[in-house]
This record gives structure tokens, C-alpha cells and sequence, in this order.
């Protein structure tokens, strides 16, 4: 496509789909108009994969999640489709930068972290690969609050990102399934019949997934609710409009907001309804496209890969032996089997409080056939392993980790390291019992969208120096190695780094007005607030680095941005407290005229997709920090990496395998070991002992519990230093001083900037492994048993 064609087409639909004048569009209009264009190249490569699904009758993989953390779609499918200068040239020629075009898009935050982020990369390196696939999850009305702050405490509003029209979803009014609740079950023929008293519609909207050079597109789908009947009019003629639209709010409280707060019962109950509502509409849209190509449902494990992405659509054992047996006729036995062979499930947390339970009482309620088909599937599971069984149904409580691990025929960690403490934590007795069943698939990320698309600088020196094949295979980044003590290498990724880090200040002081200096380091924390990711440990040392500092002003210090970015729930008062501190200590640090050129501290508000393509490339050092044994994997991490961050960390996730890949020598390593930190956690007062042993985490601590940072509310942060000097059970207090230790070596190193640069530069190069297409080829030959559609090349 040419840019005056791009152009063209640009123009028609500003005319025709947006019915604006080119003189009068604002920004708004060209990105729709843009969008629509861009779309209009999409459609063609994904009718064609469906086409081809279809003719080759090809394995379908379905990728069952609760969030897509998707981000902006626009520049993506731009870049992917190779039109990203042709849409400069076009909007050179209508007199508009591209980047504002692009960032008027909204984030489309349907997903709070990692494992959504993750699900976004997956369905993009499945379109890379060709692989026949759909994401399937809900369209949430408002997707994560938008975080900001007032006094440094963080406020919550509504997400809106649907209040404009999304440019890249189809609705499917046809495509609708009624998800029924609650009611009965009888017998009759000896054949079990679920009657639900109430019930909704699942609507379908589909948004296409372009992969890497437009070769093949897959589809996300996405449920919105709707009521069974839209609107009472009797009592409207009556007069009780508010009554007249409940049954119609009611229904679509479901996909309204992501993660309701679930500390109430209602909370509760809306959870496990939307779990349902998605997965239920799922299935029955995969077996309906099942039984347009085949009549014999034994092939369905043949055909149909479900893979479960938490335990949050575990339901989809039960429903699916439900469909299978009361529906379709099948012996209870044999649907067991026959869902096992289709699902797979994917573990993401080993914190007792992630793991979901739910009581036999609310879901009996709400679900009461599958109640009784969990008791089945538990009973066909004793018989399996008669001698000592473990059950999915146990005090009252349905456990959704024992039930999705019962129901699936293979159940996978996210990193190395993680894999093994399933095996011998949460799962240990079902992994005795199926010792095959448990497969680790570390977690990777898209490089189209986190290396080629946001960071053009870094992106255009690698390909200079390796042609643009590492796009597609990245482990061909191993090829920069020996360019790097080549004449000019390093300054020319040292030139990208450093432009891209001018960007970020300009983009600091524009939108927070804060003066920060490129030439200082950018040290980043950016993820959701948890205790577990301590970045309460980042703060500590950063006041005692100002301390520090403050004694001895005259001294020869690194200068260093410590920069976070992440959102707290909004039942997690503790972390709300770790931001409320951050904020509070940046206010001090960033005023203090002696120490402030050399630390300062900003949190940036509502962090989301767009702004970690924007902080990465320009980030220095990687803050990946939790307690060891906690974080599943990590997938900043390796963002960081490749971008040429290295990483101050624990031994924790995929850090331990980031640090085998780039080198030990190409790591900050601190902190204690996974057994070290259970060890640790037996003396009663390691806090105690800690603080005691080190005068700067002491002095630290104190400026926390007075009131060096509450202006004039003292005591205000007397819960953290609280909280760190007891049990402090994510032992933050143990791991200072370690830590103490490897930011002082970091900023040794950093002040010798060829030697980081070399550092950096070989973090790039040796990450490559870190690519969600390597998770996915993974996930096809251990788990799905599927392949690529695409002819070999
Ligand atoms: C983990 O905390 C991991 C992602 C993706 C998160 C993180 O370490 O990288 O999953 N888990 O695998 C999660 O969100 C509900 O659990």
C-alpha cells in the first residue's frame, strides 16, 4: 500500500464511516478514520486464516481469560502490517504528527497485570505463528479504575474507555448465547436436566488480531451482557421508570467492571457469575463451530485445546462434562474424560489468597448441576487413585486450583523456578498422583509490541546490524554480540537509550511538570502494589540513600530518578499505604536543595500499557525485587532485558532464568533464596534482629514512624514502619541490607558508562529466549498438541 492510497482510504472514511469534513475533524475523527483504514487491511488476512482454519481442518486452540490486557491497538496493527512509515508519509501530507494521531487511542484496560498482559502477547504470537486460535474473555464496560492522586493517597475513578466508539471490535448481534443461573435440576430418563431460574445473554464483539507481517489474523472475543428482556414496559407506563430498566442494569453489572471488589458477598457472588458468564458463552461458541465440521464428539480433544488462564474459568470442567453428558447424551465417565483431553490449565500464583475457593452454599445457588458434577468428577478421580485421592470439594468449599488441576490434562507453571514450587507446595499430593501432569512453560512477551514498536531506536540499530529477521525470531539477537566492542556499537546504543530517556523527561515535565535530568539513572519499579513485590524495600533504601546523602553532600554520587509506576487494589489498604509513603517521601526528597540532583523520586499515576512502552526503552535499571518464592514469573522483567535494562533482583520467577540467559555477571543480584526466606521466617524476630544488625535500615525505619514524611500528621506512616519492624512476613527488613549492598555496586558500574553500556547492550542480546513465540511453540508441542497453519517457509 502506498501513503497516497493509505491517504485515500484515510480520507473516505473521515468522509463516509465518520461523516466529518476534513477541515473540521479533530484529532479524535483522523484516528478513527486511520483506524478504519488500517482496519480494512486486516480484514482480508483474517478471513483468509478462517478460511484456511476451516479447509485444513486444523486443531483450534482457545485461550480462556479473564483479562486481555490489550493496550492501544492502532500503532500495533500498524506495525505489524509494515505501514508504519507509509502512515507517516500520509499524515505528512495532511499536516497532523502521526504520534498525536496515534496517542488519542485509549487504553483498553481490560486486565490488571502480568496475567493479563500475558494473555495479550499469547494471542499475538499465535497470529505470528499462524496457529488457528481465539482469545476469548469479557468486555468490561469500564476495565481497571483510573488511579490518581490526591495528598499522595491514591483515588479511584471509573475506567471510560468505552465512551467512544471502539474502532476495532465487530458487533455480532447473531452470535448470542443465553447463560443461565440458579433453579433447579430434575430427572428425567434417567438424564439430569438443569432448569436456571434467571438468565442473561452473552454477546459476542469481535476484535481481530493482526500478526507479524499481516500473514495471519486470529479473532478475540469478547462476551458483553445483556438482559433476556430489555425493558419492563408495563411498569414504565405506570410510572416506576427506575423499575422499568433494573432487569436491564442487572444484567449488565456483569460485564461492567473488572474485578469487582469481592471483599462483600455480592462482590463475591458478581465474581463467580461473570467466571461463569464468560466461560459458559465460550464453550458453547467453541462446540457449535465443532459441530459445523464434525459429527463424532469423541474428536473434540482431537480438534479443540481449551487453555485455562488461572483458575478464574476452572468452571469450564464441570460445564463442560454438563454439556457433554446431560446435553449431548455422553456416559458421565466419558465426558470426564473427553474434557480433560480438551483442557489445560495454567497456574499464576502460589498466594493461598489467589487461589480461589468458593462455597458450596453461593455456588450451589447459582450453579447447582455443577455442584453436583464437581462431586462426580471427585468421586471418578477417587476411583482413579483409589489409595489416597485429593478431592476439589472439601469442607464446604469448591477449591478451583484442585478442580482445574483435576480437569485438565496438563497444568503448567509460568517460570522455571515457580513450576517447581507447585510441585511441591499447593499441588504436592496431586502431583504425586500425576507425576506427568505438571509442565513448566516460562512466560515470554511479544516483541513485535515491546521491542520493534516501542522503541523504534533500539529497533533500527538492531536491524541495521541484523537485517529484520530477529522480529520474527528473536533468539537471532545473540547475533549483536559480537558487534558489540565493533567501532560505534555502543555509542549508537548509548545514542538510543539516551534520546529515548530525553523523550520520557520531556513527556515528565509536560504532563507533571517535574525537571528530571537524562544523564541521571532511571531506576523503574513498575507493576501492581503488593507487599510481595516490596516496593516498600525500593523506598526504604531510597531514604536511606538520602540520609546518606545528607551527611555527606560533598560526596561522589550516582545521580538516580526512582521512578514508580503501579496501581493498588482497592480493598489492599496496605498497599494504598505503600503509595501514600512513596508519595509523601518523594514530596521531601524531590524539594531537599543539597540532595535532590542527586535522588529523586516520582510515582507517576495510572500506569498502564502505554506508559510501560514508554518508560522501558527508557528505563537503565530494572527494579525486580520480591520476596523470593512469591512472583510467579514476571514478564517486566523481560521487557526490561530486552530493552537493555538490567536487573537488580532476587532469585525469584523468570529472574532466575533472565539472570542465566544475560549472565551472572550481567545481574545485581541480591536477597535470600526461596528455602533461605522460609528458613529466615522461623526466628520469630528477623525483623528485630535485622533492624538491629544495621544502622541504616534502622535510621531509615525511624524516619518512616516519626514525621520526616507526614507533614505535620506525624505517625501517619506508623503502619508500614510498624508492619517491617514485626513480622514483617515478606522479610523486607532481611533483605536490606543485601540489597543495600547491590545498588551501591550498581551505581559503581553505572558511573563507568561503558561498562554499563556494554552490560546493558548484552542484556539485549542475550534475551532473545524471552520471546512469547518460544512460550507458544511450547505451549503447542507439550500441551496443545497443535501446530502452525502456515505453509513452512
Ligand atoms: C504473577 O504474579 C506472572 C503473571 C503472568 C501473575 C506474575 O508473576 O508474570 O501472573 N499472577 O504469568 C496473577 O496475576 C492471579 O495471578
Amino acid at each position: 500500500m502506498t501513503s497516497v492510497e493509505l491517504r485515500d482510504s484515510i480520507l473516505h472514511h473521515l468522509k463516509y464511516s465518520l461523516g466529518k469534513d476534513a477541515e473540521h475533524a479533530v484529532t479524535y475523527d483522523w484516528r478513527m478514520a486511520l483506524s478504519l483504514a488500517v482496519r480494512d487491511r486486516i480484514t482480508d488476512p483474517w478471513f483468509d486464516a478462517t478460511r484456511a482454519s476451516y479447509a485444513g481442518q486444523h486443531k483450534r486452540v482457545y485461550y480462556l481469560s479473564m483479562e486481555f490486557l490489550i493496550g492501544r491497538l492502532l500503532q500495533d496493527a500498524i506495525v505489524n502490517l509494515g505501514l508504519l512509515e507509509t502512515a507517516q508519509s500520509a499524515f505528512d501530507e495532511i499536516g497532523l504528527p502521526l504520534v498525536d494521531v496515534l496517542s488519542n487511542e485509549p487504553d483498553a484496560a481490560l486486565g490488571n497485570g502480568g496475567l493479563g498482559r500475558l494473555a495479550a502477547c499469547f494471542i499475538e504470537s499465535l497470529s505470528s505463528l499462524g496457529v488457528p486460535a481465539m482469545g476469548y474473555g469479557i468486555r468490561y464496560e469500564h476495565g481497571l479504575f483510573k488511579q490518581s492522586f490526591q495528598d499522595g493517597k491514591q483515588i479511584e475513578a471509573p475506567e471510560d474507555w468505552l465512551q467512544q466508539t471502539h474502532a476495532w471490535e465487530f458487533e455480532r448481534p447473531e452470535s448470542t448465547y443465553h447463560i443461565g443461573f440458579g433453579g433447579t435440576v430434575t430427572e428425567k430418563n434417567g438424564r439430569s436436566i438443569w432448569e436456571p431460574e434467571d438468565g442473561l445473554i452473552a454477546q459476542a464483539f469481535d476484535t481481530p488480531v493482526i500478526g507479524w507481517k499481516g500473514n495471519w489474523a486470529n479473532t478475540l472475543r469478547l462476551w458483553s451482557a445483556r438482559p433476556t428482556q430489555i425493558f419492563d414496559l408495563d411498569q414504565f407506563n405506570s410510572g416506576d421508570y427506575i423499575a422499568a430498566s433494573a432487569p436491564e442494569t442487572l444484567a449488565r453489572t456483569i460485564s461492567r467492571v473488572l474485578y469487582p471488589d469481592d471483599t462483600t458477598p455480592q462482590g463475591k457472588e458478581l465474581r463467580l457469575k461473570q467466571e461463569f458468564f464468560f466461560t459458559a458463552a465460550s464453550l458453547r461458541d467453541a462446540l457449535r463451530r465443532f459441530d459445523t465440521e464434525y459429527d463424532d464428539l469423541r474428536m473434540l480433544p482431537k480438534k479443540v485445546a481449551f487453555q485455562l488462564n488461572d483458575t478464574h474459568p476452572a468452571i469450564a470442567g464441570p460445564e463442560l462434562v454438563r454439556i457433554l453428558c446431560d446435553e449431548r447424551g455422553m456416559k458421565m465417565e466419558d465426558a470426564i474424560t473427553t474434557a480433560r483431553g480438551c483442557l489445560a490449565y495454567t497456574n499464576h500464583t502460589l498466594l493461598p489468597e489467589a487461589l480461589e475457593r468458593w462455597s458450596v452454599d453461593l455456588m450451589g445457588r447459582l450453579l447447582p448441576r455443577h455442584v453436583q458434577i464437581i462431586e462426580q468428577i471427585d468421586a471418578a478421580h477417587a476411583k482413579e487413585k483409589p489409595k489416597r485421592t485429593v478431592t476439589a470439594l472439601e469442607n464446604g468449599e469448591v477449591k478451583m486450583g484442585e478442580l482445574a488441576f483435576i480437569m485438565g490434562h496438563k497444568v503448567n507453571g509460568v517460570s522455571a523456578l515457580h513450576t517447581d514450587l507447585m510441585k511441591q507446595t499447593v499441588f504436592k499430593d496431586l502431583h504425586e498422583l500425576h507425576p506427568d501432569r505438571i509442565v513448566n512453560q516460562t512466560n515470554g512477551v511479544t516483541p513485535r509490541r515491546w521491542v520493534l514498536g516501542a522503541n523504534p531506536r533500539l529497533s533500527g540499530l538492531i536491524t541495521d546490524v541484523l537485517g529484520d529477521g530477529w522480529v520474527a525470531d528473536l533468539e537471532q539477537l545473540k547475533g549483536l554480540e559480537p558487534h558489540i566492542d565493533d567501532a560505534g556499537f555502543l555509542d549508537r546504543f548509548a545514542a538510543a537509550k539516551r534520546a529515548n530517556k530525553t523523550d520520557l523527561v520531556d513527556w515528565v515535565k509536560e504532563t507533571h511538570d517535574l525537571d528530571l535530568d537524562p544523564d541521571a539513572m532511571f531506576d523503574v519499579q513498575i507493576k501492581r502494589m503488593h507487599e510481595y513485590k516490596r516496593q516498600h524495600l525500593n523506598i526504604l533504601e531510597a531514604i536511606a540513600l538520602w540520609q546518606e546523602i545528607r551527611d555527606n553532600p560533598t560526596g561522589n554520587w550516582t545521580p538516580r530518578v526512582k521512578i514508580f509506576g503501579g496501581k493498588a487494589a482497592p480493598g489492599y489498604v496496605f498497599a494504598k499505604e505503600i503509595i501514600h509513603l512513596i508519595n509523601d517521601v518523594a514530596a521531601v526528597l524531590n524539594a531537599d536543595p543539597v540532595t535532590s540532583k542527586y535522588l529523586k523520586v516520582v510515582f507517576l499515576p495510572n500506569y498502564n500499557v502505554t506508559m510501560a512502552e514508554r518508560l522501558i526503552p527508557a528505563s537503565d535499571l530494572s527494579e525486580q525485587i520480591s520476596t523470593a518464592g512469591k512472583e510467579a514469573s514476571g514478564t517486566g522483567n523481560m521487557k526490561f532485558a530486552l530493552n537493555g535494562a538490567p536487573t537488580i533482583g532476587t532469585l525469584d520467577g523468570a529472574n532466575v532464568e533472565i539472570r542465566e540467559h544475560v549472565g551472572a555477571e550481567n545481574f545485581f543480584l541480591f536477597g535470600m533464596t526461596a528455602p533461605e526466606v522460609d528458613e529466615r521466617r522461623l526466628l520469630g524476630d528477623h525483623a528485630a534482629q535485622a533492624i538491629a544488625a544495621d544502622p541504616r535500615l534502622a535510621r531509615a525505619l525511624d524516619a518512616v514512624r516519626g514525621d520526616v514524611f507526614s507533614t505535620g500528621d506525624a505517625g501517619r506512616h506508623a503502619v508500614i514502619a510498624d508492619n517491617l519492624s514485626t513480622h514483617d512476613y515478606f522479610v523486607v527488613c532481611s533483605d536490606f541490607t543485601d540489597y543495600w549492598r547491590a545498588q551501591r555496586e550498581v551505581d559503581a558500574v553505572y558511573a563507568d558508562q561503558n561498562k554499563w553500556m556494554h552490560m546493558a547492550a548484552l542484556n539485549t542480546a542475550r534475551s532473545g529466549w524471552f520471546s512469547s513465540d518460544r512460550s507458544m511453540r511450547g505451549y503447542l508441542a507439550d500441551i496443545w498438541n497443535a501446530g502452525s497453519a502456515l505453509p513452512e517457509k
